[in-house]
């Protein structure tokens, strides 16, 4: 099968509740991209990527849309199964990962729905169908935050992500405090995220001071080596998000025990064909780790579903979907949580067929 047309849309979501508030970012609305491929054979797959703001990875929106122009002519006629079509992408532009990954959604789409597979099914197979998800608050005070907690355990969340970091790190002890004394003993997994907003010394400091809270600490500082420093001295589990920007670093950080887990974003490691191979390298070093995206709608919440579905049980850490800060869905039904877990779509392919005509004219054509 081979791709005989793209179409590029540019789609805005405004924050329901707005602004999302993250240690390096406050965003209101998000610039989405959707990607549209007819194949040879007639069949048509979608694809997404919507970074979350231009701050919190190397990743904009219209960066996404310009490297899609730059490779869209030279992939037409080219192959749409998922590592040749990585190949080509990468024999046409370096790097830019978070473009790429919108055509390798749409290829597995179209795959699944010219075979009658499930993206899940084509990722290896469904370990659940039922797949988790996990809530993530903004930065915030101490009784607002304990008090989304303890209503998000409620809802049949069964993890939790806090975010911290940007501001004096006592605030970032006391909201930690104040969730455990709420949510502990209710068996809810908790992460501490800092989004690369805390030196060293803080991240060193709230370990210390939160020694009995059994949290992860999410990418707590800025860089690789940050992450490197503090390892040794701290009374928590490490996870990397953001540093986690190819396969290259992935294997660097799980074979020398950088980390006890990652927070990996479909679109930053490339797409889907990537983060099968990521969940295999964790699942080779036992390694806990979601599934997310940093931002987008209901081809993002499908993909991540679908990939998500296929992870052993142990070892995930759940799907973040924007879901609950997004109005309306791309078709009738969409992807949403309830009671803290999504259920698979039913396929073929990603499960997500968007209304005809929702995003307007295409910005690029192929
Ligand atoms: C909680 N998320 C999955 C959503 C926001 O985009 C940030 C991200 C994270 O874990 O860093
Ligand atoms: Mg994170």
């Amino acid at each position: 099968m081979k791709i005989k047309e793209i179409h590029v849309y540019a789609h805005d979501l405004p924050v329901r509740n707005g602004p999302y508030t993250m240690a390096n970012a406050q965003v209101w609305a998000l610039d989405t991209t959707l990607v549209k491929i007819v194949s040879d054979t007639g069949h048509v797959g979608w694809g997404e990527t919507c970074p979350v703001g231009p701050t919190y990875c190397a990743s904009h929106a219209r960066g996404a849309r310009a490297a899609l122009e730059e490779m869209g002519r030279g992939l037409i006629g080219a192959s749409l199964h998922p590592v040749s079509l990585r190949r080509k992408m990468d024999s046409l532009l370096n790097g830019h990962r978070y473009a790429k990954a919108a055509l390798d959604i749409a290829a597995y789409d179209i795959i699944g729905k010219a075979t009658g597979l499930r993206v899940a099914e084509l990722l290896g197979g469904v370990a659940q169908e039922n797949v988790p998800s996990y809530f993530a608050t903004g930065v915030g005070e101490p009784d607002e935050i304990a008090r989304i907690a303890a209503e998000k355990v409620a809802e049949g969340y069964p993890r939790l992500q806090i975010k911290i970091g940007g501001r004096p790190v006592e605030v970032d002890i006391a909201v930690l405090r104040k969730v455990w004394e709420v949510i502990g003993g209710k068996g809810v997994r908790l992460a501490a995220d800092g989004n690369r907003g805390l030196p060293t010394r803080d991240a060193l400091r709230l370990s210390r001071e939160c020694q009995e809270i059994p949290f992860i600490m999410e990418q707590p500082c800025n860089t690789v080596e940050e992450l490197a420093a503090i390892r040794g001295q701290v009374h928590h589990g490490i996870y990397m998000d953001e540093n986690g920007e190819d396969l290259a670093t992935v294997i660097r950080a799980a074979g020398t025990g950088l980390v006890d887990g990652f927070g990996m974003k479909v679109t930053r490691i490339g797409g889907l064909q990537q983060m099968a191979a990521f969940r295999d390298i964790c699942e080779a070093r036992s390694l806990p780790h979601t599934c997310d995206d940093a931002w987008g709608g209901d081809i993002i919440a499908a993909a991540c579903t679908h990939i998500g579905a296929t992870v052993q049980p142990r070892l995930n850490e759940g799907v973040w979907l924007a879901a609950p800060y997004i109005e309306g869905n791309y078709d009738r039904t969409g992807v949403n949580i309830v009671g803290g877990h999504i259920r698979l779509p039913e396929g073929p392919g990603l499960g997500v067929v968007p209304e005809e005509g929702m995003f307007g004219n295409p910005v690029l054509s192929f």
